[in-house]
């Protein structure tokens, strides 16, 4: 649905007081709304703060009359369509709007979109750097950390947003010049209710963008995308397999080639990034791709991708104690991405594992448990199933326990020099931290204290 012609006077009920809804709420104040913001959770001191300096009023641990007043609700990023506050606007016939909705009238500059299961947050804040590296005004904004509604009518040459699936089901008005979906797994399959559901929500982006814009894709999805043939696709392959894709990325064994009307043109030698991995060869590959599809010769980024650093809590190295590596990919909040952590990085593994499921099958995480890993430290609420899975596939090193702090210091007396101790959970931190930051701080401060 599109944000009304003017928000002047309205009175907007934001759901949630995240990030994501302060910045929606303060959006509103400076277009001279009246926002009102509404959290079923409990009371946070620095939500409260925030909104109080802004003159924003509030409500926590439920959604009161007050909200009920509005003449809009906007949703925060993550808000499903099965939440009460939805469920009850709609009984009331009170239009919601998504955050990407709502914001999209107030954007400036080219817009890229950069979804996918894994390795968004790279490609997203890759590209960023690649086109600052240029001398672009750009921001890499959006899911990784950077609420899209604080740039609004920020004058940029270009935004390089990451959206999430649950961004994108609500959205119907973002047509970006470039979309990248990086991957697809199962991911949030509790919030979509089927992979079919989360795969639609992603292609919605593409649906957005104009006829004759371009789409970056992996050829083996392709198949996911026909359904929007008014988009031009443009896809990454390590083997020849795109029938019927305008243009290609061709992963050779030592560089990347992108291939446009039968002509080829060197994106990057592999070994001018600073990223360790093949997914970040891929996730190289796409950025590169979209500064050439936007009009920019690749040779002139190159030279910035030995400058990009790896972003925190992805495959982040934090100590090496006794000869034993730790290392933090709390991002791994799903299955795919925890499998890629386990075979990309090398060597014999003691892996942490566990959190809040998702609703997924991890027969897979236990396949590349048993390849990979001595040892596997489970933990947090899906912890049964996790073991139920390992123990199928016939792995014996299982450790149970009940917290972080266990769990490092297992892990610490089981390691052998050489080995690596990995936090790749396969599962989000919300049965436990807010975030999968906090959990990944909690984890190297541990960590660092057991290295004195
Ligand atoms: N809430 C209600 N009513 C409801 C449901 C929820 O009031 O019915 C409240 C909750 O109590 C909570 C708030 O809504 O206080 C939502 O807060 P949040 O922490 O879930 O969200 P934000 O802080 O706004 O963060 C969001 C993104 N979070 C989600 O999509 C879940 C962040 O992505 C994003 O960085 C941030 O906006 C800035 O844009 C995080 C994430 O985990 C990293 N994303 C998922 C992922 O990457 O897999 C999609």
């Amino acid at each position: 649905m599109r944000v009304m012609e003017s928000l002047e006077g309205k009175k907007i009920g934001v759901v949630g007081s995240g990030l994501s809804g302060i910045s929606l709420a303060s959006l509103a104040a400076r277009k001279k709304a009246c926002p009102f913001v509404s959290d079923n959770g409990p009371c946070k001191p620095n939500a409260v703060e925030q909104l109080s300096s802004l003159g924003i009023a509030f409500e926590f641990g439920g959604h009161g009359s007050r909200l009920w007043e509005s003449d809009m609700i906007v949703l925060s990023s993550g808000i499903s369509p099965t939440a009460a506050p939805v469920k009850e606007a709609e009984k009331r016939g009170i239009p919601v709007i998504g955050e990407l909705d709502f914001v999209a009238p107030f954007l400036k500059g080219k817009l890229v979109g950069v979804t996918g299961s894994n390795g968004k947050s790279t490609t997203t804040a890759l590209l960023g750097h690649l086109l600052k590296s240029m001398g672009k005004n750009a921001e890499s904004i959006g899911n990784i950390g950077r609420p899209i509604a604080d740039y609004a009518d920020a004058e940029l040459d270009f935004l390089v947003m990451e959206l999430s699936s649950f961004q994108l089901h609500w959205a119907s008005n973002l047509p970006v010049e470039v979309s990248i979906v990086t991957n697809l797994d199962p991911d949030h399959l509790d919030w979509h209710g089927s992979y079919e559901k989360y795969v639609e929500a992603k292609a919605n982006l593409l649906k957005m963008q104009e006829a004759g814009k371009w789409a970056i894709l992996q050829a083996r999805e392709l198949g996911h995308f026909t359904n929007v043939p008014s988009v031009k696709k443009c896809v990454l392959e390590w083997e020849l397999e795109s029938g019927g894709a305008e243009c290609r990325i061709e992963m050779g064994g030592v560089e990347a080639v992108f291939w446009r009307e039968g002509r080829p043109e060197r994106l990057f030698r592999y070994e001018s990034l600073s990223l360790l991995g093949r997914h970040n060869l891929e996730n190289a590959a796409m950025a590169m791709a979209a500064i050439a599809l936007l009009g920019f010769e690749p040779v002139q980024a190159e030279p910035a991708l030995s400058t990009f650093l790896a972003l925190p809590h992805r495959c982040e190295a934090v100590a090496v104690i006794d000869g034993v590596s730790y290392v933090d990919d709390s991002k791994g909040t799903n299955v795919a991405a925890s499998v890629t952590a386990h075979a990309s990085l090398p060597g014999v593994k003691i892996v942490i594992l566990g959190g809040q499921g998702k609703g997924e099958d991890y027969g897979p995480l236990a396949a590349a448990v048993k390849e990979h890993a001595r040892v596997a430290i489970v933990l947090g609420t899906e912890r049964e199933k996790i073991v139920k899975a390992l123990e199928k596939e016939g792995f014996e090193g299982i450790i149970q326990v009940g917290c972080m702090e266990e769990a490092v210091e297992k892990a610490h007396k089981e390691a052998r020099a050489g080995e690596t101790v990995l936090l790749s959970p396969a599962c989000t931190s919300w049965d436990a931290y807010p975030n999968y930051k906090e959990r990944g701080k909690h984890f190297q401060r541990i960590v660092r204290a057991i290295g004195g």
